[in-house]
C-alpha cells in the first residue's frame, strides 16, 4: 500500500477517495478537507475570535488541533457534564491537550454552577440522559459564547454524525430539522452563530489524525449513551458504506447541494423573548433549561439567577464578513 502522493509507505486507506496516504500526505488531507469546508461555506476568518466545544473526545480535539494549525484563534470551552468518572476522564484528555499547546480553556461545571449533573438529571427527571445532556450543553454554549463576544462557535460534528442525523430527519420526515441542518447557522437574537468545519471527514479519519499527531482522547463511548438512535443511523449507514464506499458522502452533500433550499429554515425570531429566569431566549415565559434545573434540583424559579459564565473581553469587536456580530 503505497500513498498516492509520494509513493512512499501509506499508513491509512480512504476507500471514499479511492486513495492512500503516508502520515504527512493524511494529515495534510484532513487539513485541506477543513480548509475547503472553511471556505465552501464562507464559515470563519483568521481575525475571528472562535469558540471550540471540547469533550474529550477525538473530534472535538482533532478540531480545535486543526484550526490551530491553519492558523484561526480558537479559545476552548470545556462542560463538566457530571456523567461520573466518565467526565472526570474525559476533562484529564482536554486539560492535557491544552498545557502542551498553552490553550485557552473556558471550563464550566454543571454541578458547581447549576446544582445538578446529567447523571442526577436525568434520574430526578426520567429524561432520556442525551436529551438533558444536550439541552444543557446547547445552553451553556450559547450562553458563554454571547457572554464572551465570540464570532463564532464551532463543533465537531463530523460526516458520519451529520449523514445519522440527516438520516433521521428524512425517516421521519422532521422538515423544520431538515431545514436547519446547515453547516452554517447564522446568529439570531441571543444564540451565537455556529459551524462545523469537520463535515469533511469520518470518525474514522478524526481517529487516525489524533493517533498521528499524538492527541491522546477519549476512546471510551459516553455510558449514558443508550437510546441514542443515532447510533444505531449510523451503523445502518456504515453497512451502505462498505458496500459503496462514497455512499455518505454522496448522501450529505447531495442533500446539501440539491435539497436543502426546499426545506425553510424556521424562523421563530419574532416569538423569542428573554427567560424570565436567566435571560436566554425562549418563546415561553421561562426557558427549557431552567425548567430541567428546576425539576433536576427541586428549586423554585425565585431560586433562579442569571449566571454569568464569561464575561466579555475588552477588545474591539471586528467588524464586518460573516457572523461578525449578533441580530
Ligand atoms: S455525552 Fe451527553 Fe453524549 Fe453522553 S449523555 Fe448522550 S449527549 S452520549 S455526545
Ligand atoms: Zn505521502
Ligand atoms: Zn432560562
Amino acid at each position: 500500500m503505497k500513498c498516492r502522493v509520494c509513493r512512499e509507505p501509506a499508513v491509512i486507506d480512504l476507500r471514499r477517495h479511492n486513495a492512500n496516504f503516508c502520515t504527512d500526505h493524511f494529515l495534510r488531507h484532513c487539513r485541506q478537507q477543513v480548509e475547503r469546508v472553511i471556505k465552501d461555506f464562507d464559515m470563519v476568518r483568521t481575525d475571528h475570535r472562535i469558540l471550540v466545544a471540547v469533550s474529550g473526545g477525538k473530534d472535538s480535539l482533532a478540531l480545535w488541533d486543526l484550526l490551530n494549525e491553519l492558523g484561526y484563534q480558537v479559545d476552548g470551552l470545556y462542560i463538566g457534564l457530571g456523567i461520573d468518572q466518565y467526565s472526570d476522564s474525559s476533562y484529564r484528555f482536554v486539560q492535557e491537550f491544552v498545557e502542551q499547546r498553552s490553550l485557552h480553556l473556558i471550563v464550566v461545571d454543571l454541578a458547581e454552577t447549576h446544582g445538578f449533573g446529567v447523571s442526577t438529571a436525568s434520574a430526578t427527571t426520567r429524561r432520556v440522559p442525551c436529551s438533558a445532556c444536550g439541552l444543557s450543553k446547547r445552553h451553556v454554549f450559547d450562553k458563554a459564547a454571547v457572554d464572551g463576544g465570540y464570532d463564532a462557535v464551532v463543533t465537531g460534528h463530523n460526516l458520519d454524525d451529520e449523514a445519522a442525523v440527516l438520516y433521521g430527519n428524512v425517516l421521519r420526515w422532521q422538515v423544520g430539522y431538515l431545514g436547519r441542518q446547515r453547516p452554517v447557522l447564522e446568529a439570531r437574537a441571543g444564540f451565537p452563530r455556529k459551524v462545523k468545519p469537520l463535515i469533511r471527514l469520518t470518525e474514522r479519519e478524526t481517529a487516525a489524525y489524533c493517533v498521528l499527531r499524538g492527541i491522546e482522547y477519549q476512546v471510551e463511548e459516553c455510558p449514558m449513551a443508550d437510546g441514542n438512535r443515532h447510533l444505531g443511523f449510523k451503523e445502518a449507514l456504515n453497512r451502505l458504506e462498505e458496500q459503496s464506499p462514497g455512499s455518505k458522502a454522496e448522501f450529505y452533500f447531495g442533500y446539501l447541494k440539491r435539497a436543502i433550499d426546499r426545506f425553510e429554515e424556521p424562523d421563530d425570531r419574532d416569538q423569542l423573548g428573554p427567560c424570565s429566569a436567566c435571560g436566554a431566549p425562549t418563546d415561553a415565559d421561562v426557558c427549557a433549561f431552567c425548567r430541567l434545573v428546576l425539576q433536576a434540583t427541586g428549586t423554585s424559579i425565585s431560586d433562579r439567577r442569571p449566571v454569568a459564565l464569561v464575561s466579555k473581553p475588552d477588545i474591539p469587536a471586528s467588524t464586518g464578513g460573516p457572523g461578525s456580530g449578533h441580530e
